[in-house]
């Protein structure tokens, strides 16, 4: 089953906006498979921001993504790499369509409140960047059959 690697960003944790951002994913049918909070290294961010980092904004990027705790999570349903990103909305959430986690709270590209990953095989590196395997939990929710025929 496809997985993906979400992180609220430490302006969503500072926000409040952790339980929401859950209840959205859970309430589309996606299965929460790993979840920790946590403060990121300056290693972890350069690594997982590693293809910005020719970028005018890198530095302050991972300044911001290393400043305080974020909520990483992998989540895990068919399709649930292009849909969590269609969840997430537009990077700048000034343009984030309303109903979209960005469009919705969000104002300054640079305070976007979310990660997705955006490929199934982006997922797979950010997974095993940010957890390891055993944190990674294999159960079937009661539900599974009200959300796949
Ligand atoms: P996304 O997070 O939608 O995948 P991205 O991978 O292009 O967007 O960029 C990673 C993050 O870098 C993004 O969430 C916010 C920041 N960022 C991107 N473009 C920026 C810009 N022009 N100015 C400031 N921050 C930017
Ligand atoms: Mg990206």
């Amino acid at each position: 089953m496809e997985r993906t690697f979400l992180a609220v960003k430490p302006d969503g944790v500072q926000r409040q906006l952790v339980g929401e951002i859950i209840r959205r994913y859970e309430a589309k049918g996606f299965k929460l498979v790993g979840l920790k909070l946590m403060q990121p290294t300056r290693e972890l961010a350069e690594k997982h921001y590693g293809v910005h980092k020719e970028r005018p904004f890198f530095a302050g990027l991972v300044e911001f993504i290393t400043s305080g705790p974020v909520v990483a999570m992998v989540w895990e349903g068919d399709g649930v790499v292009a849909s969590a990103r269609k969840i997430i909305g537009a990077t700048n959430p000034l343009t984030a369509e309303p109903g979209t986690i960005r469009g919705d709270y969000g104002a300054n590209i640079g305070r976007n409140i979310i990660h997705g990953s955006d490929a199934i095989e982006t997922a797979q590196t950010e997974i095993a960047l940010w957890f390891t395997p055993e944190e990674l939990v294999t159960w079937q929710p009661s539900i599974t059959s009200w959300i796949y025929e």
